[in-house]
């Protein structure tokens, strides 16, 4: 019995490698290759092509390789009453409190106009803010952004975080729910978007919900591209509303080099790559949940269908 990776970048043979070395038992093909598809019973997925999930009669569950299971359940033709397990752990989620500090400091610390103003050899200093000076919102404080919101305090921001049940954080102020969101973004002066993008979530980066944000507010998303209501961030950035954006994610990835976001001097654009499943520390996951299949036990990390993160 054995493993497909099914993925359309280029890190199959990556994947491939690092599982074979840590279970040289365990069959691993990569969907390219001529593979037995009844002997497959787990399926390991990153932006599968759509439809290729249904080519496996005996799939016991899919093994999401990253965070966000979007694409899963946005692909209409994935099997029904499959488990779906996703990836939790501690690289992914350092690295991405990692990159969100850095675009935090990068503002806070105006390198941002400064790389501007470099473009036109303009030496214009900027009043700089400091740590206390700021609140910051996290949208989602689950796996990534409980340990953003841990690290923030450490550094002495004071911090906030909005999710669907509350949760208990020490020093981090904690709302819940639609009805508690306008308080929580009121006082939002960096705002942080890490939630799944689902039903709920999607378009929720709007006009509506910028406005209830402090005026001179910045915005991170480091979550999905299908959270963001792009034409609003404009409208909002050119409005005075709000100071800034960085943004990793797209409605469309690459962004297409048309894209309005290329040239505007307040959104700050990286790759979609804030935080990469890291073979090294999530191989042992995969592995250890093959195991748990083999042997009838529950799952590590499973996804809920109802909920769609
Ligand atoms: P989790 O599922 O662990 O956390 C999601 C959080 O969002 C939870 O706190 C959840 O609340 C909250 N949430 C979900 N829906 C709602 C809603 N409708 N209203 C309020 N709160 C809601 O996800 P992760 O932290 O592991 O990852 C978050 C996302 O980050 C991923 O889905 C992925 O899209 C993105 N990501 C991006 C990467 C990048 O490189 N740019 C890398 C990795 C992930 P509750 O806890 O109450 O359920
Ligand atoms: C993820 C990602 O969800 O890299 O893991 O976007």
């Amino acid at each position: 019995m054995s493993i497909v990776i099914i993925r359309q970048d280029d890190k199959i043979e990556l994947w491939k490698n690092a599982l074979q070395e840590a279970a040289p038992d365990i069959k691993i093909y990569s969907y390219l290759e001529s593979h037995p598809v009844d002997e497959i019973e787990v399926a390991l997925v990153w932006k599968h092509p759509k439809g290729t999930l249904t080519k496996y009669p005996n799939l016991k569950y899919i093994a999401c390789s990253g965070a966000g299971v979007d694409f899963i359940f946005e692909d209409d033709t994935t099997p029904q009453n499959l488990p779906i397990t996703r990836v939790v752990d501690t690289m992914l989620a350092s690295d991405m409190s990692e990159y969100v500090i850095a675009a935090i400091f990068s503002h806070l610390k105006r390198f941002y106009e400064y790389k501007v103003n470099q473009t036109k050899s303009l030496w214009k200093p900027e009043q700089y803010k400091r740590i206390r000076d700021y609140t910051i919102g996290i949208l989602g404080l689950g796996a990534l952004g409980t340990v953003l919101a841990k690290d923030l305090v450490h550094f002495g921001f004071k911090t906030q975080g909005w999710s669907n049940s509350r949760k208990e954080i020490p020093e981090v102020q904690a709302f819940a729910g639609q009805e508690e969101l306008h308080e929580f973004l009121s006082s939002s002066e960096i705002l942080v978007c890490l939630l799944p993008l689902t039903n709920e979530t999607s378009g929720i980066l709007n006009k509506q919900l910028f406005s209830q944000l402090p005026v001179g507010a910045f915005v991170i998303n480091a979550a999905r591209g299908g959270h963001l209501v792009d034409a609003d961030l404009i409208e909002m950035l050119d409005n005075q509303h709000l100071s800034g954006a960085t943004l990793d994610v797209f409605h469309q990835e690459p962004l297409s080099s048309d894209h309005p976001f290329w040239q505007h001097e307040k959104i700050h654009i990286t790759p979609h790559y804030a935080s990469v499943s890291d073979t090294s520390s999530v191989v042992p996951q995969i592995i250890e949940n093959y195991r748990r299949m083999q042997q009838g036990r529950s799952l590590l990390n499973l996804v809920s269908t109802d909920k769609g993160y």
